[in-house]
């Protein structure tokens, strides 16, 4: 038996397994994708991608999945950063998008005339990300509502209300007209260096960070409360060292409940500052890699097949991952020079620049055909629903998608190894 295609004849029997194992592995996998919030799929496209796949319409589940992930490349930000004049605004715009006070697109930080217009910074990698720095708030003729209307409030997708000293009324009244207008907003203290720094000073016997920490996050809660800010978050930061401190705990609250288009930007345009940053970017590769995988296979039946060079596809996809990673020549540049280290130094053990070893360790994988399925389910059991793919007769651009993975777990480790490097020294 087969199915006629417009490029000809499909064992039916493949194109049968590869929807059986699709289905057995999607539901799940998303599932679980949905139950941590994550993803660039909603419920809603789950359903209907598993619906097509029930009623054997391969074409509309592939449609559906171009139209997420096309979404998902498109989705814009806008982001407004506010708080008291010297909080910490500019600093936190410079090291959300991964450059110093000093460099070229910067803003001004430090004792610098203030606008009454917001300024916009646009993120040096993704352009559709945007950063507000809003005018200061706290004047004693603050009026919260002029001010939102003046700013242009509902362009934002969300705020960020600064202080770099416990919250006061102009911040509370501030969030309660934001809550009133139904925009989501996060309070966030900056300078927590400095403070933990004071306090280790004045009390070095007793000092105890995680305690004082959550001492100054229940005091900071506490006086939102009083102001009548309903279930408020706090995030204590130090803009110098976005690895330490919340950090960490905003990107995530801040890509949670983000709608599933918006996320995968975010997550990609936030700094690598942490293991566990770069590690969740390359989850959120990889799953952009397996419904590209996904979509390439359920339209392979019916187009033909073509033959990988894989050479030419590392080429693509290696500077592509560097980028995402920070792994980039212009980054190691930037952080050779804060690092007061050479480039070369920094390059010489990173495995992601040398193409012909990636290659041949790629190469040296297991045989693709028979062992690719059990290498992804291994390395990557969460996504192994994508491993199954490989049983059907679409191992020609599948190759493809095994090479991405490759690449992009050879660049994460690379990452990972100089954030060590970096850190050890730092
Ligand atoms: N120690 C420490 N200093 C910080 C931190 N964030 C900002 N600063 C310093 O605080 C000063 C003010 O920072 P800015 O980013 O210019 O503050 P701003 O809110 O943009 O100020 P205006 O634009 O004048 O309203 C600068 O000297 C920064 O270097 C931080 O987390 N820790
Ligand atoms: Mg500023």
């Amino acid at each position: 038996m087969a199915h006629s295609s417009s490029s000809g004849l499909v064992p039916s029997s493949d194109i049968s397994q590869f929807v059986q194992n699709s289905l057995q592995k999607f539901v799940p996998y998303y599932e679980e994708m949905l139950k941590n919030d994550q993803g660039i799929l909603t419920q809603e496209d789950v359903t209907d991608i598993q619906k097509a796949l029930e009623k054997w319409k391969l074409g509309e589940a592939a449609s559906k999945i171009e139209e997420k992930l096309e979404a998902a490349d498109k989705a814009s930000l806008n982001i407004a950063v506010t708080g008291e004049a010297g909080s910490g605004k500019s600093t936190f715009i410079n090291a959300v998008r991964g450059l110093g006070d000093e460099e070229e697109g910067s803003a001004p930080t430090g004792a610098v005339e203030t606008t009454m217009e917001p300024i916009p910074y646009q993120h040096p990698k993704f352009p559709n990300v945007t950063l507000w720095d809003l005018p200061g708030i706290g004047t004693p003729d603050f009026q919260p509502e002029e001010y939102l209307r003046k700013v242009a409030f509902e362009r934002y997708d969300f705020l960020i209300i600064i202080s770099s000293e416990p919250f006061k009324s102009s911040h509370v009244d501030l969030a309660r007209e934001i809550q009133r207008m139904e925009k989501k907003f996060y309070f966030v203290q900056t300078k927590t260096d400095l403070d933990l720094a004071s306090a280790k000073k004045g009390n070095p016997g007793s000092y105890n960070e995680e305690s004082l920490l959550q001492l100054i996050r229940d005091d900071c809660l506490e006086s939102l409360k009083k102001g009548s800010v309903s279930h408020p978050r706090v995030f204590l930061i130090s803009n110098f060292d976005m690895g330490l401190y919340d950090f960490r705990h905003l990107e995530d609250t801040l890509v949670r409940e983000l709608p599933a288009h918006q996320r995968h930007t975010l997550r990609l345009a936030l700094p690598s500052v942490t293991e566990e940053a770069i590690e969740k970017k390359k989850l959120t590769l990889q799953e952009k890699i397996g419904l590209e995988a996904t979509k390439e296979c359920l339209r392979a039946p019916f187009s033909g097949f073509f033959s990988p060079n894989n050479r030419e596809e590392l080429e693509k996809c290696l500077p592509h991952y560097r980028s995402l990673l920070g792994v980039d020549d212009a980054s190691l540049i930037k952080l050779a020079k804060k690092e007061g280290r050479e480039v070369q130094d920094l390059k010489a053990s990173l495995k992601s620049y040398d193409t012909e070893t990636v290659l041949k360790n790629n190469d040296a994988l297991p045989s693709l055909v028979n062992n690719v399925k059990e290498k992804i389910r291994t390395s990557l059991s969460c996504i192994s629903f994508f491993g199954n793919l490989l049983s059907t007769i679409v191992v020609s651009r599948t190759q493809i998608y095994t090479l991405q993975w490759h690449a992009l777990d050879t660049v994460a480790e690379d990452a990972k190894l100089l954030l060590k490097k970096t850190q050890s020294t730092g």
